[in-house]
């Protein structure tokens, strides 16, 4: 607590620092909410991940250069409230950069948004706003001039996580691949079996028929703040916001949004890809898109949706293989959990496209 309260001190924060406590459930970053005193706003420090973001400097530049060009738009449209609506970060005390390095770690502060929750799971209703709010993210920033890096090359790209997944096995770090090892035999030829249909979005990109955008990149259900009357406020967590295909965010919502269980719930047999939420989310997405999104882009979101369970199944898998040097784990065995769940949810989901399509093509 001394430490994170020197650290605080080096921020330009407004009002005493009064208590310092764990915020959150993210897996990379390690999450602190700063409590001030009086009026002073509330404010979160994070502990950034540098074996995950090596590049802090463009980590932040990134972020910078999407809060200020969401601001300059709230404000040119005579929003209030724009505090609530943007994530606001806080530069040093003497230097305007807004991160801090203390000889062994980063660490960044933010202002802590007030009456604002973050949901776990959302319902039809939500999913609809949740689905016009990351669709208007990617749309407010469609016309956003400085350049974005991709700050975690190749993040989504699937033809690059199944060759690291292809590695993790010949390397077999964890020591966990074994000869009797059936069960993981057997997920590394189902995700072979669909690895060259789940390529798809690479293949139409270098045909040149799929566009990147700026995207948010980890448009989970709980990346996303809502007030107290369920009005959508913001887009948080903005580590992974580079150019991509819209899938990304169309797809990683529904990955987390319209499964019947949270990405690590061992029971297996009870996940299940939702067609309520899915329909409520699209609808929303489709109308805040409607300015930019191609008939390419709009006919492959069912594809979409199997590729991020998909993709998330290898990238879990890939870490289990590993011994786990990724993803922060409870228990032995939770990133094969998730290699499970994930995989179930990508088979519940591909079972339903033909539904997906029907829904697309009405609306
Ligand atoms: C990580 O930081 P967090 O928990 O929001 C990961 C995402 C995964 C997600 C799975 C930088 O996100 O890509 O989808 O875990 N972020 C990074 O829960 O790898
Ligand atoms: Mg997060």
């Amino acid at each position: 607590m001394k430490d994170l309260i020197s650290i605080a001190g080096r921020f330009d924060l407004k009002g005493e620092v009064e208590d310092i406590r764990p915020l959150g459930n993210g897996l990379i970053n390690d999450t602190y909410k700063i409590t001030t005193a009086g009026y002073a706003p509330d404010y979160v420090l994070q502990r950034i991940n540098a074996a995950i973001f090596p590049d802090v400097e463009m980590l932040q530049r990134n972020i910078g250069a999407v809060t200020g060009h969401i601001r300059a738009k709230l404000t040119a449209a005579g929003e209030k409230d724009i505090e609530r609506k943007v994530l606001e970060f806080i530069s040093l005390k003497d230097s305007p950069k807004t991160y801090c390095f203390d000889g062994k770690n980063y660490w960044r502060v933010s202002v802590f948004i007030r009456d604002a929750h973050t949901y776990e799971t959302v319902d039809p209703k939500y999913s609809y706003f949740a689905g016009k709010a990351f669709g208007g993210f990617e749309a407010m920033l469609s016309d956003l001039k400085e350049e974005i890096g991709e700050v975690i090359p190749n993040f989504h790209n699937i033809e690059f996580r199944l060759w690291q997944l292809a590695q993790a096995v010949k390397a077999n770090k964890g020591g966990r691949l074994g000869p009797h090892s059936h069960e993981l035999h057997a997920i590394l030829e189902d995700i072979d079996l669909h690895g060259v249909e789940m390529c798809k979005g690479e293949r139409l990109f270098r045909e040149g028929k799929l566009p990147k955008r700026i995207c948010h990149c980890d448009t989970k259900v709980n990346n996303m703040m809502f007030d107290d009357e369920g009005n959508v406020l913001c887009v948080i967590d903005l580590d992974t916001v580079m150019p991509s295909f819209v899938f990304s965010d169309y797809g990683d919502f529904l990955r987390t949004g319209a499964s019947t269980l949270p990405e690590d719930d061992p029971d297996i047999d009870g996940v299940d890809f939702r067609m309520d939420i899915f329909e409520a989310f699209t609808k929303g997405y489709l109308e805040s898109t409607a300015s930019f999104l191609t008939p390419v882009e709009k006919e492959n979101l069912p594809y979409a949706a199997c590729l991020f369970p998909f993709m998330q199944a290898v990238r879990f898998f890939a870490d289990y293989i590993d011994g786990d040097l990724y993803y922060k784990t409870k228990y032995t065995e939770h990133n094969l959990v998730r290699t499970r769940n994930q995989m179930k949810l990508f088979h519940s989901a591909l079972a339903k496209v033909p539904a997906m399509e029907e829904f697309i093509k009405s609306i």
